[in-house]
């Protein structure tokens, strides 16, 4: 309660900024799009990452202006970027329940200019949970508009492969949980080249999350995995591109 009312004045004024995290082709380490995480700055506490606040705004209706406001901050940083990569912003399913979200993000692309092919809506699975006709309708919408949506956290939800017969997604990001494990097992490793398959049959794209190794970036190469995120490629923060480490332009 305290947390949310803090937050609510944050908001208000302006600790609230973004930092974007790159996301490399595997094969040639060139960075293909960035994603932007939350970040709070908060007068006593410091720099706060989304992990201690996000969970506690998407259980109020402080997700709505949060979102809002990390929608309008990358679409206006993407837009100043000298590379033109997409860039990736989360979004809550609770955004998506007062209808108001499609209005926001039409509004945001007019103000800021980027052209719909440069934002990637991420979604996780638990977004098909309630309500799912409005809620598709609106994803559907959304789509219609030439912004693409990716399915995130892939593989933790309770029917995965539910949600991608159900649901057109642009591209699917595969859990850190799962990248963890890899290279060293074995079923993991089978898990982890059959969603790329099912992904390249379906024509949709895959992204690695969490790659803090070589020889994960190594495995991912020889497996078809197309894209990797991870804090090998780069840390989250302010310009995507300085955060690209030597490990992934090599
Ligand atoms: O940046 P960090 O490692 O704290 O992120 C933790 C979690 O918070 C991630 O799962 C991420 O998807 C989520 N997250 C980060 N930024 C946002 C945001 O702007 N909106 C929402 N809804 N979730 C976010
Ligand atoms: O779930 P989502 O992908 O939206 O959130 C990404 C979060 O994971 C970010 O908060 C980011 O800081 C964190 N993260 C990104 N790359 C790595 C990584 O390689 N290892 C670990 N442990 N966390 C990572
Ligand atoms: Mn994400
Ligand atoms: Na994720």
């Amino acid at each position: 309660q305290r947390l949310l009312s803090e937050l609510a004045t944050a908001l208000d004024q302006g600790q609230i900024f973004a930092e974007y995290q790159p996301i490399a082709d595997v094969s040639s380490g060139q960075i293909v799009s960035a994603e932007a995480l939350v970040r709070w700055a908060h007068p006593t506490r410091g720099k706060l990452a989304a992990g201690s606040f996000v969970l506690a705004a998407e259980g109020s209706d402080l997700i709505e202006p949060l979102g809002a406001r990390m929608l309008k901050l990358a679409c206006r940083a993407a837009g100043t970027w000298q590379t033109r990569i997409p860039v990736s912003v989360n979004l809550s399913p609770r955004q998506l329940r007062s209808g108001r979200f499609v209005p926001i993000l039409t509004e945001c692309l007019a103000e800021t200019g980027l052209p719909p092919h440069r934002l990637i809506l991420e979604v996780t699975e638990t977004v098909f949970l309630d309500t799912p006709s409005r809620i598709i309708q609106q994803l559907d919408l959304i789509r219609a508009m030439g912004v693409r949506l990716v399915l995130d956290d892939f593989g933790t939800g309770y029917s995965s492969l539910t949600y991608l017969r159900r649901f057109d997604v642009d591209g699917i990001k595969i859990d850190a949980s799962f990248v963890r494990d890899l290279p060293h097992s074995r079923k993991v490793g089978a898990i982890v080249r059959t969603i790329g398959r099912l992904a390249s049959d379906m024509n949709i794209y895959v992204t690695a999350e969490g790659v803090e190794t070589e020889e994960q970036l190594r495995w991912l190469r020889g497996n078809g995995i197309a894209f990797a995120q991870g804090f090998l490629l780069g840390r989250p923060a302010d310009d995507p591109f300085v955060a690209m480490t030597s490990a992934a332009r090599e």
